[in-house]
């Protein structure tokens, strides 16, 4: 997973609504809805201003990454609940979470970025989270994804819940990587999901794209009227893919909480090892 830099988030608390909006104009839904859509949770049965949401910096590994928390703490309370940054960083941090009766708390260190209700000691997962959300973007961006060639570029940890989801959906996924045997990993994985060595081959070949890939790519590799889905970050597109793609849809961090959110909200306690995702099943 590419590792978010402080020049990358830092616009976001201050960028939050606007990119509230820029969701609702390319999707018809704000972040709150939008997140309850992916989930299948009708917003209405949520009182988002009942939650109290803590983000506890973490130092460990890598380290804190200025205004990630902040922008977390934006993104949450876009959705309508309180949040707040923890004074304290890492198990201080999070006692002190638990002290002031936060509902979830929101922490990441370099592997794991999850949302763990306190309540109902369920938690949920950015990965699984971000690959959902996209999914859901680029479905409705395309009214509907059943039976139709979804390439998903990337076999990273986004890119593989991608796949999963989309085979889900009833697309037909096709897969690519830089390191063909990561694209190959995912074919003999997944029944039916095909993967496409050459990478520039498959992006000339395909109108429906989920990248979860950090690279850059080349506008004249997109199709015109290409419908794309990017969680990758770095941002991947130049001026010439945005002329010819119909949509691209791409933000660096909120959509993927947004829905981690209502995830945690929504989740009751599943019994799967940490390595797994969850979130396939959802209370009403
Ligand atoms: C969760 C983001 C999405 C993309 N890459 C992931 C990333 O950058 N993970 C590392 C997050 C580290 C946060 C740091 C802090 O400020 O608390 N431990």
């Amino acid at each position: 997973m590419t590792r978010l830099t402080e020049d990358a988030v830092k616009d976001i608390p201050s960028k939050i609504s606007s990119l509230d909006h820029e969701l609702e104009k390319r999707l018809g839904m704000d972040m709150r809805n939008f997140a309850c859509h992916a989930m299948n949770v009708a917003a209405e049965k949520i009182n988002f201003s009942d939650y109290k949401a803590a983000i506890v910096p973490v130092t460990s590994g890598k380290g804190i990454i200025g205004g990630f928390s902040r922008s977390v703490a934006a993104a949450v309370e876009t959705m309508g609940l309180r949040s707040f940054v923890t004074e304290a960083c890492d198990v201080a941090g999070i006692s002190e979470a638990f002290s002031s009766d936060a509902d979830i708390i929101f922490m990441a260190d370099d592997e794991r970025f999850i949302a763990l209700n306190t309540k109902t000691r369920s938690f949920s997962d950015n990965i699984w989270s971000t690959a959902k959300g996209y999914v859901t973007a680029l479905r409705i961006a395309e009214k509907g994804l059943e039976g139709k060639k979804v390439l998903v570029i990337g076999a990273g940890r986004v890119g593989t819940e991608a796949v999963k989801i989309l085979m889900k959906e009833g697309a037909a996924v096709e897969v690519t990587d830089i390191l063909p045997h990561k694209a190959k990993a995912l074919e003999s994985g997944f029944a039916g999901v095909k993967a496409i060595p050459n990478v520039e081959q498959a992006i000339k070949d395909n109108r429906l794209i989920l990248n979860a890939s950090p690279g850059l790519i080349s506008g004249k590799l997109i199709r015109e009227g290409a419908v794309i889905s990017s969680p990758g970050v770095p941002y991947a597109f130049d001026d010439e893919g945005e002329k010819r793609a119909k949509v691209i849809i791409h933000d660096v961090l909120s959509l993927g909480v947004a829905v981690m959110t209502v995830a945690s909200i929504s989740l009751s306690l599943f019994n799967v090892p940490a390595t797994e995702v969850i979130a396939e099943k959802v209370i009403p």
